[in-house]
């Protein structure tokens, strides 16, 4: 395939992928484990004949990705003051997204100052610990997809439209790793042999140089994300004699980054090759399908898996019926060449 050919459908995998595992993982959001069975029957039902039924609504992870494309493509990158108010905007105009409750602080505060410091209100939350959750982790993409060609730029401005909400170490880390996965992705090429072992090393490269506590944090530990990492790395090993309840129990699946974006990079690297009781021959559908079935925060660690898979893949690997039921789905295919031909000409 031509490589720029094969990189747009790269950009609107990974976007679509985002948007599917948000809108297709959110009924199950807090759930314990779901069901592999409903699973199969939900994505068989979905996947199949297309039906008339009411669209899957995206949620806070797709809302806020879509704020960080749009400022993207408005300032030829990243721009945070711009960040913050599109956040801000878009949360006041539909609160009901299942947003978190600090990042909702957040926004009335960065209102209320009228956005003079866009990282005042989020390094002040928690007395002064800043957010660990997912949420800068859920919207990377975009930032991965425009900075791809420069791995430094990618950690920084990953780093840069996350503190616009979330300023713990591991709120932000979290962002870097869901982004240099992305980036990873999108320079493998889909057609080859992809390694799970050096991928999630070369993953632990990047997080060693990440982790440094530079900033004379005094962490109990300075290094959770290579710890996640080695998990990572140990489940895969042992495959389907790894449980379910064990790579739940072990990397997690809650709103914490530490606790799922290695989950979902798990998701990504186990589902290239077949899981019991999941029935596709596609492995795009598969990571989707696994990653749901973990439980917790589905539509979080399902996003941001589709994402990872989806730029690995490319968009051909998509279900159209699938994306069909997806809120928006044309809107964000539309989105994905526009950063495309944007990144071309940066
Ligand atoms: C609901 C103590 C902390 C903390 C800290 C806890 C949506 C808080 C999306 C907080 C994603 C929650 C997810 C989530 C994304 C964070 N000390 N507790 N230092 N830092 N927490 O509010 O954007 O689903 O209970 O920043 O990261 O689909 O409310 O939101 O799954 O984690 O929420 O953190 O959440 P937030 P977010
Ligand atoms: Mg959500
Ligand atoms: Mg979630």
């Amino acid at each position: 395939m031509k490589m720029d050919i094969l990189m747009a459908s790269k950009y609107r995998g990974c976007l679509l992928g985002a948007l599917l595992g948000d809108c297709l993982g959110a009924p199950y959001e807090g759930e314990s484990l779901v069901s592999k069975v409903v699973l199969q029957q939900y994505f068989d039902k979905l996947g199949g004949p297309y039906f008339k039924a009411p669209v899957k609504m995206y949620t806070d992870d797709t809302a806020m990705t879509k704020c960080l494309l749009n400022n993207i493509l408005s300032n030829r990158g990243v721009e945070p003051r711009d960040l913050a108010k599109r956040f801000t905007v878009e949360y006041f105009n539909e609160p009901r997204r299942g947003y978190g409750q600090n990042v909702i602080d957040v926004f009335h505060k960065l209102r209320a100052e009228k956005f003079e410091d866009p990282f005042g209100p989020a390094r002040a939350q928690f007395n002064g610990g800043g957010s660990y959750g997912n949420g800068g982790a859920m919207r990377i993409a975009p930032i991965a997809l425009f900075y791809y060609k420069s791995l430094s730029d990618v950690i920084e401005n990953a780093k840069v439209s996350t503190k616009v909400t979330h300023t713990n170490k591991k709120g932000v880390d979290g962002a870097v790793l869901q982004a240099v996965a992305i980036c990873q992705s999108l320079q493998s090429n889909p057609e080859g042999k992809l390694n799970p072992q050096e991928f999630s090393d070369k993953l632990f490269n990047v997080m060693a140089s990440v982790e440094k506590d530079e900033e004379g944090l005094g962490l109990d530990d300075p290094t959770p994300y290579q710890a996640q990492l080695r998990v990572v790395k140990d489940l895969l090993e042992k495959g389907d004699a790894a449980s379910d309840e064990e790579v739940q129990m072990k990397l997690g699946t809650s709103v914490a980054a530490l606790y799922s974006v290695p989950t979902a990079i798990f998701c990504f690297l186990r589902a290239r090759t077949n899981i019991p009781e999941i029935e596709t021959d596609n492995p795009f559908r598969r990571t989707l399908q696994y990653a749901i079935s973990l439980g917790g925060d589905t539509d979080t660690i399902a996003s941001m898996a589709g994402a990872i898979a989806g730029a690995f893949y490319g968009d051909s690997f998509i279900p159209e019926n699938l994306k069909k039921h997806c809120e928006s789905s044309q809107e964000i295919s539309d989105l994905a060449d526009s950063l495309y031909d944007l990144t071309k000409k940066a």
